[in-house]
């Protein structure tokens, strides 16, 4: 957190403000009711969306668009996101995934190693196997058997460089999302390690999306290496159902993204979609799960970030976050877009 975000953070909840006006600026979401939509999280998600919309024009569910489309992201060489990702402070990249489709089928896999798709490993759990969540190396043993290749386990030469860098102090401060990169702190070897990200410009791990398909079903997926330098086992948000990604056909479909510990306390996802129920917009009910998270952190919301992307039935979508930066891409029949998400605080 630098100097400008702690002086700039505005706590309104200790005001005892719950509401407020969101300037036109920042207000970008859309209202617009098309189908078929995707929406995913942060600037990946512009090529995640591409690999999705190809699925959804062509007919195809939301669920396959959902699936794909985060592929893609795990693929990137200098993503943050699969195997080229940092690892956890032991050193090994352990990746989490959640997948769930229109009716209330879910699968997830956590602290994964050495799978290049926890995306797939998830749909697999959740469509061959009896249960929801496999982890580690029970859900590796499963990925095997179903015949994912088991990878070398090598980082990436930038992870390696990350890793070395971050050796020299070990400090483990688990700030996600807050800092932009090109701002890293000085003489902070845990917030050197992001500025290899130098096409994603901010410290994230995560790309969690969301789909409508032309037949009005509704799916999401969501995967992450969590936590750059995390203690080992450490798992987030991200491959729990309800807290990283829910889906209620009859409602909306939600992820999130940011400091998982936060998402989870509040089963933040599931309460997305909960407040759509009860009529809120996308963008509404994103704000009151983080409006309640800022609340509940007090000044400790200054050092964390937490971001939801929402789409409901009617193919509105929407996102709020505690802090400026959070960004998301949408794609519909109009085109491809990035969206500024709007926030509470002001940096
Ligand atoms: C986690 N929510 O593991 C993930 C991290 C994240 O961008 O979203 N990073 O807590």
């Amino acid at each position: 957190m630098n100097q400008m975000n702690r002086r700039g953070f505005i706590n309104l909840s200790s005001l005892g403000i719950t509401s407020f006006s969101i300037p036109n600026f920042i207000a970008k979401e859309s209202t617009e009711s098309i189908k078929p939509l995707v929406a995913s999280t942060w600037d990946a998600g512009i090529n995640a969306n591409a690999a999705a919309w190809k699925v959804l024009v062509a007919g195809g569910t939301a669920l396959d668009a959902v699936e794909q489309g985060v592929m893609v992201t795990e693929d990137e060489i200098g993503c943050c996101v699969g195997l080229a990702a940092n690892p956890d402070r032991d050193g090994h990249v352990t990746l989490d995934a959640s997948i769930m489709d229109h009716q209330y089928n879910c699968g997830s896999v956590a602290f994964l190693e050495r799978i290049k798709h926890p995306i797939s490993v998830a749909r697999r759990v959740m469509e061959k196997t009896p249960h929801v969540m496999l982890v580690g190396e029970g859900a590796q043993q499963f990925a095997i058997a179903e015949g994912f290749p088991l990878e070398s386990g090598a980082l990436s030469p930038d992870a390696q460089k990350a890793y070395d860098n971050w050796l020299k102090t070990s400090t483990y401060r688990p700030i996600i999302n807050v800092e932009r990169v090109s701002q890293p702190h000085q003489n902070d070897a845990a917030f050197a390690a992001p500025k290899r990200f130098a096409n994603g410009d901010w410290n994230h791990d995560t790309i969690g999306m969301v789909a409508l398909d032309k037949f009005g079903n509704l799916s999401g997926s969501c995967t992450t290496s969590g936590a750059g330098f995390k203690m080992r086992g450490r798992l987030g948000d991200s491959p729990i159902i309800g807290a990283g990604l829910y889906v209620d056909n009859e409602v909306g479909a939600v992820v999130a993204t940011g400091q998982g510990e936060d998402v989870i306390r509040v089963a933040g996802a599931s309460a997305v979609v909960e407040w759509m129920r009860q009529g809120k917009s996308p963008k509404e009910a994103c704000r009151l799960v983080v409006e309640k998270i800022n609340k509940i952190k007090k000044e400790k919301a200054a050092t964390i970030q937490v971001c939801f992307v929402a789409i409901n039935k009617k193919g509105e979508h929407g996102a709020f976050a505690l802090h400026n930066g959070f960004n998301y891409a949408v794609q519909t029949q109009e085109g491809s877009k990035l969206l500024e998400s709007s926030f509470i605080s002001i940096v």
